[in-house]
């Protein structure tokens, strides 16, 4: 008779907690030695159908060097993490995290990604932020580039398009390794490492003066050479602190055919190993053969240096992290009705509801992700980010009830806990911002995910107070069931 027990809930020691990154919250952005990065420099603009990195010039990152304008670059002022840390860290306690997800500023450490030796003032920084956190028992879960780079290697190399950042970034990665060996136990290498595919955000390199063909063959080069980078990092890691896991993060797109109509299934399969391609890299360890032929219907010739593939084998990472905020639908007709949002997220679910930024809400896919990445790859996943972004609004009563984050987070957990029984390897969740921050897309205050409310509007303008919303409640009940009392 064939008969095993089926989970019946969350792990004993799952990581509850929320993520950040540096550039959304910390501000201080001249502060202690730290040099401009690359999401300093660009700001949001009047489009929001479009990221608008990707319209970043030579000219324009010059004079935004030359801007000292918080105002006009909200990532550079952030909520002021960087003075309010002790703080936010004590509110995260009182939530009950096991973990924080945060990054670190690369700029910090190396001001111009290049310099001989690190930053000490950056170093101990995060040595007091991982002191703050080690008090109370929560485990620091550290992205050491997330959505930026120092500027310096933009202005003298293009970013990852080149080579030679690899080096830069083994070297800033040593450094880490060595200084948080014992200190950090958590670590994952690029944040939605799949962003290098749309530009600027992701690769730190300015494309906005090639053509789309020439685009496409940069960006996925300048992946390449991400791909090495962090294969080197899980080599380094694994060397330094044997004791610490390495991961790798992608931003999950679940999607689904727009009809049954076979064109239509294989166009979504198609998007899917498109979305998968950059984790079946970093978990196995080589390009999927689907690759050749995309690479090979698009134009792309990809230069490999004679070791890489060697050590994209020996860099594979201990655990799959991912964010999940929505779902999308595939067609073979380019005419479907478009879901219409502040991303290209495409096509319209009929089925399913979606945020004010038009983010189509889908807790059963991330269900349907879970159990495609376990039967995949067999390599513990970990929930990095998810959440609700919406504009809230403090009530006369100088709170914030945001029961709809609850409902989200809560349809979300659900079904996170049927991937569990599922059989699914989950080791945690750490909820996107929770404590309200810049938003990656928008540059925006407004667009607000936290369970902490922070006083500060789009213009920089507030007394950047933290206020407890309902949802900080809810949540502390839900880590101290262990996911039981939702
Ligand atoms: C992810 C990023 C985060 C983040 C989040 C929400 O893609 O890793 O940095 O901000 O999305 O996105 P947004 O801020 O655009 O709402």
């Amino acid at each position: 008779m064939y008969s095993k027990t089926i989970p019946t809930g969350f792990p004993k020691g799952f990581l509850w907690g929320g993520a950040t990154a540096a550039n959304q919250v910390e501000g201080a952005w001249n502060v202690d030695g730290k040099g401009l990065t690359t999401a300093e420099v660009v700001k949001r603009a009047a489009d929001r159908q479009k990221l608008t990195m990707n319209a970043v010039t030579q000219e324009s990152l010059q004079a935004a060097i030359a801007d000292q304008t918080e105002t006009l670059y909200p990532k550079r002022r952030g909520v002021d993490f960087y003075h309010h840390y002790k703080e936010d860290i004590a509110l995260f306690a009182e939530m009950g995290f096991k973990a924080y997800r945060l990054s670190i500023a690369w700029a910090r450490i190396f001001p111009k990604g290049d310099e001989a030796t690190p930053n000490e003032a950056g170093l101990k920084f995060y040595d007091d932020v991982f002191a703050e956190c080690h008090k109370y028992g929560i485990e620091p879960v550290v992205t050491i580039s997330h959505y930026e780079m120092p500027l310096g290697l933009t202005l003298k190399q293009n970013g990852w398009a080149s080579r030679a950042t690899i080096a830069n970034f083994t070297r800033y990665t040593e450094v880490l390794f060595k200084r948080y060996k014992g200190i950090v136990k958590y670590w994952l290498t690029f944040n939605e490492i799949n962003a290098s595919t749309w530009g600027f955000m992701g690769t730190g390199a300015v494309d906005s003066d090639l053509d789309a063909a020439a685009q496409t063959q940069l960006r996925y080069q300048a992946l390449h050479h991400e791909f090495v980078a962090s294969a080197l990092a899980v080599q380094q890691c694994h060397q330094i602190d044997p004791a610490a896991k390495i991961g790798c993060m992608l931003a999950r797109m679940q999607t689904y055919p727009n009809t049954p109509n076979p064109a239509d299934v294989r166009a979504a399969q198609l998007q899917d190993q498109l979305n998968l391609f950059f984790t079946d890299v970093q978990v196995r360890g080589e390009y999927p053969e689907y690759m050749n032929r995309y690479f090979a219907d698009n134009g792309v010739t990809l230069q490999l240096a004679p070791d890489d593939e060697a050590i994209l084998k020996a860099g594979k990472v201990d655990y799959l992290s991912f964010s999940y905020y929505m779902s999308t639908v595939t067609s073979a007709d380019d005419n479907i009705e478009k879901a219409s949002g502040n991303l290209n997220m495409g096509g319209k679910n009929p089925y399913l509801k979606a945020s004010d930024w038009g983010w189509q809400i889908d807790p059963v896919g991330l269900r349907l992700s879970l159990n495609e990445f376990w039967d995949r790859y067999r390599v513990p996943l970990f929930i990095v980010e998810n959440g609700l972004g919406a504009a809230d609004q403090l009530t006369a009563d100088g709170k914030v009830h945001d029961e709809y984050r609850i409902d989200y987070l809560r349809l979300h957990i659900e079904q996170m806990k049927e991937a569990i029984k599922d059989g699914v390897d989950l080791m945690g969740y750490t909820t996107w911002g929770p404590i309200d921050l810049i938003s990656a897309s928008t540059s925006e205050m407004s667009k607000r995910y936290g369970f902490i409310y922070v006083d500060q509007d789009d213009d920089g303008q507030g007394s950047l107070k933290r206020i407890r919303k309902d949802s900080f409640d809810w949540y502390k009940k839900v880590i101290a069931s262990n996911g039981e009392d939702l």
